[in-house]
């Protein structure tokens, strides 16, 4: 029948994702089990690395809090954006990256179509009601054929799902508690972004949306 051929292209390779295109898929609720895990790994990773508010090379103070985990960490100041080896606040090597969120960000990338992903960075974006994350190209990494793994737990944001350039007029697409999104090949370099997060209580995360992304960067 002609719409059997549609969901088949609609699928991830392994079934359990909505491919958007062909190089993301969105697997929804994949982490609702592994929630309080994965959160309990971050706040391993922030008693050594606190979140904090970066400043852009245009000198903005950025709503959404940061820190990272694994062998490099994404950070801005005033002279730009780039992935250290160390926190530049402490001046120690960023936390290590904890096994569970490395382990699946791997099977959710292999499950997506991109075996063999072994992220060296993962940075987690902190939201309050209120904190958005302008439309961006991730385009710090070394090498653009790895690709990105996104988690999403807390509450629901509006994420833009935009073209190449940015005046491209994005679509939107609802992020929830235990989303994971994984984009890569012809896909990877896509404007994109979070509108200001609404107002909200969350069971797990309170008034907070917790975002993970790994990235092979180095
Ligand atoms: C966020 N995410 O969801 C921000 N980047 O809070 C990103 O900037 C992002 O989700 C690259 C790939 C997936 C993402
Ligand atoms: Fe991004």
């Amino acid at each position: 029948m002609s719409f059997s051929g549609q969901l088949f292209d609609n699928a991830s390779p392994d079934g359990s994702g909505e491919r958007l295109s062909e190089g993301a898929v969105l697997f929804h609720g994949r982490l609702s089990e592994q929630a309080e895990a994965i959160l309990e790994a971050i706040r391993t990773v922030e008693r050594e690395a606190p979140f904090r508010h970066l400043v852009t090379p245009g000198g903005h103070r950025m709503s959404v809090a940061m820190t990272s985990c694994g062998e490099l960490g994404w950070m801005t100041d005033r002279k730009g954006y780039r992935y250290t080896a160390s926190d530049p606040d402490s001046e120690r090597p960023w936390p290590p990256m904890p096994t569970l969120l490395s382990d699946l960000a791997g099977s959710a990338a292999e499950d997506a179509g991109f075996p063999e992903y072994r992220p060296d960075a993962c940075l987690i974006n902190r939201y309050r009601p209120g904190a958005k994350l302008s439309l961006h190209q991730d385009k710090d990494e070394q090498d653009y054929s790895h690709p990105v793994v996104s988690f999403s737990l807390g509450l629901p944001a509006t994420f833009l799902w935009g073209g190449f350039r940015r005046a491209d007029k994005p679509k939107r697409l609802l992020l929830e508690h235990g989303d994971v999104l994984v984009w890569g090949g012809p896909d990877r370099l896509r404007y994109h972004g979070i509108l200001p997060l609404p107002e909200g209580e969350h069971p797990l995360l309170g008034e907070r949306r917790i975002n993970l992304t790994f990235r092979k960067a180095g």
